[in-house]
């Protein structure tokens, strides 16, 4: 996929070689007409070295550092046509503010997963080392202007900026570059957009959007809404006060209201729907189990691999949103669920998180979580965090866990080693392999909620359908057959029990 080695170099090191001592003193940040994001903060670079990071290299900090390898580009000639409609090509832009280099390279390269997830191709990946992003501009100021010439080199028509920016930082950033600007949130949310099937999940997705523009009102619209911004709050909006771009901000944001809010009512009226088929699981009391973890762990792959769901599996993020609920039976016998849900990712926006919270609330309520992994990644602890991140928001936090090691074919021993021990309730598979799924599914099973009443019984050769029930909604013990029937001994949940009570002895 990525194939950088092979592809001509525009003389781009040369470039950033030049730029490598800039010496970012901001100097002139008075009136360089840059509109900060962050009102009157002031720019930690001013004010000499930041205490949290004195600690960084100087130089380092100075640099705009390439990422080796992210350029992506078309393996397929027949992609072309189909990808030329609504290709972007990009360059990634990256503020590093703690954690090692590896850190920073890993977060980019989930960038730039992400957007050619989203059909992009990547020209170019950098990063900057500094305390914070810059209030204004994102990256330090005086990078923007080496960053235009990146952009202008390769001929890119879109710039990503891996965090979420204020819609000021996105306006001053465009400005200068004369290129789109996006950041990491609204790159997830086009994926998400671009993914979601179900009716329910474009409501959600579309939910989500919405929110997102909403709170960027004021940096969209031109040149009216820009002579409005900055005022609005500070006279409270007034008659005096309203420019005309005000009034189609407003216009705007009730637009965006009204759309919201019949989102909403749709989205729980689509939640009653869905209740009423998971109230009959849980009538019966039937066990569940949601898989659940980092995008493109393999979730639906062990899904497909545990249960023969044959559910959509693709080496892209985001590619499962809709839940996918399959009813499985344990070796013995008894049925339970097990679903497959969307994944996450770390700092995955809140918007979608509020989105799709009824979705979220299926991991919330199942029996038991397999934390699927993926042991072959280079953060795997970092996955495992920011999934949890998420569990303990949706209320999750509660449900037993179980974490599943996968792609063990592709992972280092050395890292497994250290996830067994850091994880100690654990099972390590492959879904691609098989390997460890049959060890995995006996742990499952023997972590299902086990049905509440002890029963003795002898039950009459014409009660098959009682018997046929036990097996699959019980736990049997023993069972005998005799002259007079079947002596069983074993658990059931009330409903059952209650229907066994006649043939107890
Ligand atoms: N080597 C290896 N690859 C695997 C394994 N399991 C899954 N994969 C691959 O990992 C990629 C993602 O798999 P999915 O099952 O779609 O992952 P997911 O967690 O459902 O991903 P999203 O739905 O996108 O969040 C696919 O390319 C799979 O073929 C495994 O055990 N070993
Ligand atoms: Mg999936």
């Amino acid at each position: 996929m990525t194939n950088a080695s092979q592809a001509p170099d525009f003389s781009l090191d040369a470039e950033l070689e030049e730029t490598a001592d800039w010496a970012e003193t901001d100097a002139d940040d008075g009136d360089d007409g840059f509109v900060s994001g962050y009102a009157d903060e002031p720019d930690p670079e001013d004010g000499g070295p930041d205490p949290t990071t004195g600690a960084m290299d100087l130089a380092e900090r100075h640099q705009l550092r390439r990422v080796a390898g992210l350029r992506t580009e078309l393996e397929d000639i027949t992609e072309v046509e189909y990808r030329q409609l609504r290709l972007e090509r990009v360059v990634l832009v990256g503020v590093w503010t703690d954690g090692t280099v590896q850190d920073a390279e890993n977060s980019m390269a989930e960038l730039g997963l992400l957007a050619e997830t989203a059909g992009s191709e990547v020209l170019e990946a950098i990063y900057q080392r500094r305390g914070k992003p810059d209030p204004a501009t994102y990256v330090g100021r005086g990078k923007v202007e080496g960053l235009a010439e990146i952009v202008k080199a390769t001929g890119a028509d879109t710039v990503i900026c891996d965090g979420e920016l204020a819609p000021s930082q996105l306006r001053n950033l465009e400005d200068r570059l004369k290129v789109k600007v996006v950041d990491r949130t609204a790159l997830i949310l086009d994926i998400f957009a671009q993914h979601a099937k179900s009716r329910e999940g474009r409501a959600q997705v579309e939910l989500a959007q919405l929110q997102y523009m909403k709170q960027r009102l004021r940096g969209w619209g031109g040149n009216l809404s820009r002579q409005a911004g900055g005022r609005v709050g500070a006279d409270g909006g007034g008659i005096g006060g309203r420019g005309p771009g005000e009034t189609k901000i407003e216009t705007d944001r009730r637009r965006i209201n009204d759309k919201i809010a019949k989102l909403r009512r749709d989205l729980a009226h689509m939640k009653g729907t869905r209740e009423t088929k998971r109230s009959g699981r849980r009538r019966h009391q039937v066990p569940s189990v949601a898989i659940a973890g980092y995008t493109n762990a393999g979730k639906s792959s062990l899904l497909n691999r545990l249960t023969g769901a044959g559910v959509l599996v693709e080496d892209a993020l985001f590619a499962t949103l809709d839940p996918t609920t399959r009813r499985t039976q344990t070796a013995d016998g008894r049925v339970y669920t097990m679903s497959d849900t969307v994944g996450f990712v770390r700092h995955l926006p809140h918007q979608l998180v509020e989105a799709f919270r009824s979705t979220l609330e299926e991991v919330a309520e199942a029996d038991l979580i397999l934390h699927v992994v993926d042991g072959s990644h280079p953060d795997p602890e970092g996955q495992l965090s920011a999934v949890r991140a998420v569990f303990a928001d949706v209320d999750a936090s509660e449900v037993p866990e179980l974490v599943v090691i996968n792609k063990a074919d592709a992972a280092d021993p050395l890292v497994l080693a250290r996830l067994r021990q850091h994880e100690p309730h654990c099972v390590v598979v492959s879904a691609k392999t098989g390997e460890g799924i049959e060890d995995a599914l006996r742990v499952i099973e023997g972590e299902l909620p086990r049905p509440g009443v002890a029963f003795q019984v002898l039950l009459p050769y014409e009660r098959g359908d009682l018997l046929d029930r036990l097996h699959q909604h019980g736990e049997i013990d023993s069972l005998d057959h005799t002259a007079e029937g079947t002596v069983i001994v074993g658990r059931a949940n009330a409903d059952l029990a209650g229907e066994l009570e006649p043939y107890s002895r």
